[in-house]
């Protein structure tokens, strides 16, 4: 592939008006009618036209109306280039193409999925659909005629308003669709088929009815309650909090059950996943309830952070995804708990993207470069891009935040715009300069503070010495200083918090430290005994803290900070710490033990009634192994870190073993299954107590009984996980797996819950049973959810199963990479950054990576999704 680059930008030379589009649906000949008024903007000459095109197949062109001499074009399946276009100012094309939605197995453009057609255009899939001017910053007004069998599609959508339907001739029938929205071409969409539809209505704050519907396959109506009860909260939620209104009369949801990604924001007819729409208690988890919450929350947020503001390329992709996370969090963070969702997000941020952004795939949050727009859905610029807005909202304040994002809606409103453009709107509603803050979006890597304190008993001062870095990232050595907002707290010996400004021998509001400088040093006053500091509270930045601090301050932070958040990043820091230990014991041969401190502090939070139940299941779920992997950073060993947790793991579970038995007993909400936020939490508790009595005194005969009495999906698929993963192939757990697949073997969703439990068995034989359930009759190579249920949670989410020392495995994956490449380069190229980190592995594991990605490389057909990152893991 092309690199394209940030610099050569340029707008086009045409605008596109309108574009009137008529498609005649059959599977495998779909003829496309694409009609489009033209605007020559000025100074562009007589320069050709050259329009996006992937895999079409070309009919006919006409210009104004008039058959084109084919001397006036050039035609490929990848573009059509049109000379001696007319001088006038306006003009039409009328453009026929051919396409096979049932050949398309790439799931980009128009495809179908169980018999139903749908599009997916972002970011590039609408030059499959027609030849087109296919980038963000192409803005039109769309009018969308669809034709097929009544019988086979009685449903015909597509985006905006219905203008008109009716029938044709043979048993055909026609829809035509009109949005007076600008839009770009991949919030393209159109879907056609027999679906059922459920139905709701929303008043907006200004009085305006919008129809909500939301279409699923026939019997399943019932499972898609809790999305709409979650759309119609976004939709106030985003009235109250933002002030941010629907502007269509009909907003849709297609749920589908092949899909890329999660969800797309097509404008008024989103498509989603179906996994992130059907929800019901027998099959689905407090999990997946959240997800589709979030989820429908984001798409329709999008409409007006991507939809009403769009991007003007796609190296702006973090300005719509960012923003949106950013408002997606604070949602839920709204309707269910502030502090539990905050640890969430920094579970995720950290076993995602710091991963990312210190391996061969880092990228800033706005990349300069892309060999592969596909390849840049990242972590990095969904999860840390959410982290910059939250950094500004901490640096500016909430109200001059919210004064600029006004402004910012204000000015760009239907426009293609930048980060520029959305920087300048808080520099001019707030007169705050923001250029050292920009570093941010363009710089990759995750910076370090480096942190040391000093008290002077005697002066009463505490010295604070701060000296920020950025390690250097692929094709960036040299890095910019940042702006770094750090909260901080500091706590007497009592646990009593101190206040800034009875301290203030600095210029200090609220607890920000605006870090700019390489070093910073920061002098408190009239300190009477040494304090423990609080850093990064509520995690106000995304970065590395190094800083010792004894294991007493952090058990006393755990103890006695205010800040919810920190109260835990404590305990997990100190877990943290004490894992890290044991991995070095374990690599040496020692004996492993959990220090007191660690212990005393778990159990006296998991025992804190005060606190909420997901807090404290939070608290005593121990850092993962990947987690663990990434804090060492270098030559690990998977099993070892594995032993080491397990040890530390069963010391906890033996001295805890009362107080898991008390959570265990009395914890459970009683009565009907509800899926609100404080049921989980006492869910998640519940689980995670039984987990850890595994370990001290539960035998495994004791966790069938628990999972075949389970009357809702999250008590049956977390005991069945408990009991396959902690004892592997034991009679109980093969019964328990063969028992779930019977009861739920026509429900794919279910299904794929069965199969990730499996491929993250951490046992040397998953590579086997992973292979031996790919030939079953619940894998398909086909859907996407069954590959990431299934060869997904095996690279990305067994550390030791998938990192065996011969290698087996990677070369395992490799050969379904190039298998899946040749159908679905998107998702296959997705599933390979699971080996992202390969080059922390200890030597041997490192060389078996290094040559199955050789072994990928290797491939002369590999598509451009697989190409760049297989180099760039390798670079
Ligand atoms: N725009 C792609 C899916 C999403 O982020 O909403
Ligand atoms: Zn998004």
């Amino acid at each position: 592939g092309q690199e394209v680059r940030l610099e050569d930008y340029k707008p086009t030379d045409f605008e596109i008006e309108t574009v009137d589009l008529t498609f005649r649906l059959t599977p495998s000949r779909t003829i496309v009618t694409n009609r489009i008024a033209l605007r020559r903007r000025s100074g562009g000459g007589n320069a050709p036209l050259i329009l996006d095109g992937d895999d079409l197949t070309f009919v006919d062109l006409k210009i104004d109306d008039r058959t084109a001499d084919s001397s006036r074009f050039s035609v490929s399946p990848s573009g059509l280039e049109i000379r001696d276009l007319p001088e006038t100012e306006f003009f039409t094309l009328e453009i026929v193409t051919e396409i096979a939605p049932a050949d398309n197995t790439k799931l980009m453009g128009l495809y179908r999925s169980n018999g139903i057609y749908c599009t997916q255009c972002e970011a590039e899939g609408f030059r499959r659909i027609t030849y087109f001017l296919d980038r963000p910053d192409v803005l039109a007004i769309y009018t969308t005629r669809i034709e097929a069998p009544i019988k086979e599609a009685p449903l015909l959508l597509s985006n905006g308003n219905l203008k008109e339907r009716g029938p044709l001739s043979e048993g055909w029938h026609y829809a035509i669709w009109h949005d007076p929205h600008p839009k770009p071409s991949y919030l393209f969409a159109l879907v056609a088929g027999d679906l059922a539809v459920v139905r709701d209505d929303f008043t907006t704050a200004s009085g305006k009815p919008v129809k909500l519907e939301i279409y699923v396959e026939h019997g399943k109506e019932a499972r898609a309650a809790y999305a709409m009860d979650a759309l119609k909260r976004s939709m106030r939620w985003d009235e109250e909090r933002f002030g941010r209104e629907y502007d269509l009369s009909v907003f849709m949801i297609v749920a589908v059950s092949d899909f890329n990604m999660g969800a797309m924001e097509n404008k008024g007819l989103n498509v989603f996943n179906d996994k992130y729409v059907l929800a019901d208690p027998e099959t689905a988890t407090d999990t997946d309830y959240a997800n589709i919450e979030a989820i429908i929350a984001h798409e329709y947020f999008h409409n007006w952070t991507g939809n009403r503001i769009t991007c003007r390329d796609w190296f702006q992709l973090c300005l719509k995804e960012g923003l949106t996370v950013y408002r997606d969090h604070e949602f839920s963070a709204d309707t269910r708990s502030r502090p539990v969702k905050r640890i969430a997000e920094v579970r995720l941020l950290k076993a995602h993207q710091f991963p990312e952004d210190s391996g061969p795939l880092a990228h800033p949050v706005r990349p300069k470069r892309y060999q592969e727009i596909n390849n840049f859905y990242t972590a990095t610029v969904y999860e840390k891009g959410s982290e910059v807005v939250r950094m500004l909202a901490t640096i500016l304040g909430a109200e001059a935040f919210k004064s600029g994002l006004d402004l910012y809606f204000e000015r760009h409103d239907g426009d293609a715009a930048t980060i520029e453009d959305f920087l300048t709107c808080f520099e001019d509603a707030t007169g705050t300069d923001l250029s050292q803050f920009s570093v941010w979006y363009h710089q990759a890597g995750t910076p370090v503070l480096t942190i040391g304190s000093r008290f002077d008993a005697s002066g009463r001062t505490l010295t604070v010495d701060i000296e920020q870095s950025v390690p250097p990232t692929p094709g960036e050595d040299r890095k910019k200083l940042m702006h770094i907002p750090l909260r901080m707290g500091l706590f007497d010996p009592d646990g009593g918090e101190i206040r800034m400004r009875d301290v203030s021998g600095i210029d200090i509001s609220g607890d920000v430290l605006h870090i700019t400088d390489r070093n910073h040093t920061v002098v408190f006053q009239n300190v009477q005994a040494r304090p423990t500091l609080s850093l990064n509270r509520s995690f106000s930045a995304p970065v590395n803290i190094r800083y010792e601090q004894s294991s007493s301050d952090l058990a006393h932070l755990a103890r006695y900070e205010t800040d919810t958040y920190s109260r835990w990043q404590a305990l997990n820091d100190l877990a943290t710490r004490e894992l890290i230990a044991a991995t070095g014991a374990t690599l040496g041969g020692e004996t492993v033990q959990c220090s007191n401190a660690l212990i005393d502090a778990l159990l006296s939070t998991v025992s804190d009634a005060r606190l909420e139940p997901a807090l404290r299941s939070q608290a005593i779920t121990l850092p993962g192994e990947a987690d663990i992997a990434r804090e060492i950073g270098t030559d690990i060993d998977p099993d070892a870190i594995f032993a080491a947790r397990s040890a530390v793991s069963d010391d906890i579970a033996r001295h805890g073993r009362d107080a898991f038995e008390s959570v265990v007993e009395n914890i459970l909400p009683g009565g009907r299954y509800s899926p609100d936020a404080e049921s989980a939490g006492q869910r998640a508790l519940y689980l995670s107590a039984l987990n850890y009595l595994t370990r001290a005194a539960l035998p495994p005969d004791a966790l069938l009984p628990i999972f075949r009495s389970a009357d809702n999906m999250t008590i049956m698929s977390g005991v069945l996980g408990i009991l396959v993963h902690r004892f592997p192939g034991s009679a109980g757990a093969e019964t328990a797996l063969a028992e779930f697949e019977l009861r739920f073997r026509d429900n794919p969703l279910v299904i794929d819950k069965w199969l990730a439990i499996q491929a993250t068995i951490p046992d040397p034989g998953t590579l086997e049973r992973v292979m031996r359930l790919m030939g079953t009759r619940h894998f398909s190579i086909e859907n996407p959810n069954r590959v990431r249920a299934l060869i997904g949670s095996f690279a990305a989410g067994n550390p030791t199963g998938f990192n065996l020392p011969d290698g087996t495995a990677y070369e395992f994956l490799a050969e379904q990479i190039i298998g899946l490449d040749k159908r679905n380069p998107q998702v296959a190229a997705r599933v390979l950054t699971a080996m992202r980190s390969w080059k922390s592995l200890e030597p041997i594991r490192r060389d078996k990576a290094r040559a199955a990605l050789a072994v990928i490389a290797q491939q002369s057909d590999l598509s451009p999704d697989v190409r760049d990152i297989t180099d760039r893991m390798l670079g």
